[in-house]
């Protein structure tokens, strides 16, 4: 039996109202992935912007979407998260 329960380690997003709050949707598009792993590179940077709770980068259509905690992270935000990674977003 774990020592910490699953509900305690799992974050939960708390809304205003003191329920669940929805997370919010963002998209950017991407440029500059040449191979398939890029993808992972991308999706790192992305989530280790406080706020983000999930990032998928789609490899084909080039594009992330990505959630984040209601109100928390800008689209400019993550915009330079992926320069910083070394690729094109808008
Ligand atoms: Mo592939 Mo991307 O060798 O940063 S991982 S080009």
């Amino acid at each position: 039996m774990p020592a910490i329960s699953d509900a305690a380690r799992t974050p939960v997003l708390v809304g205003a109202s003191g329920g669940p709050a929805r997370p919010e949707t963002r998209h950017v598009a991407l440029e500059g992935m040449t191979c398939s792993s890029c993808v992972s590179s991308i999706e790192g940077a992305l989530n280790a912007v406080p706020g983000v709770v999930d990032a998928q980068v789609n490899f084909a259509s080039e594009e992330a979407t990505i959630e984040v905690a209601p109100g928390s992270v800008g689209i400019d935000e993550l915009i330079s998260a992926v320069s910083g990674a070394g690729y094109g977003a808008r």
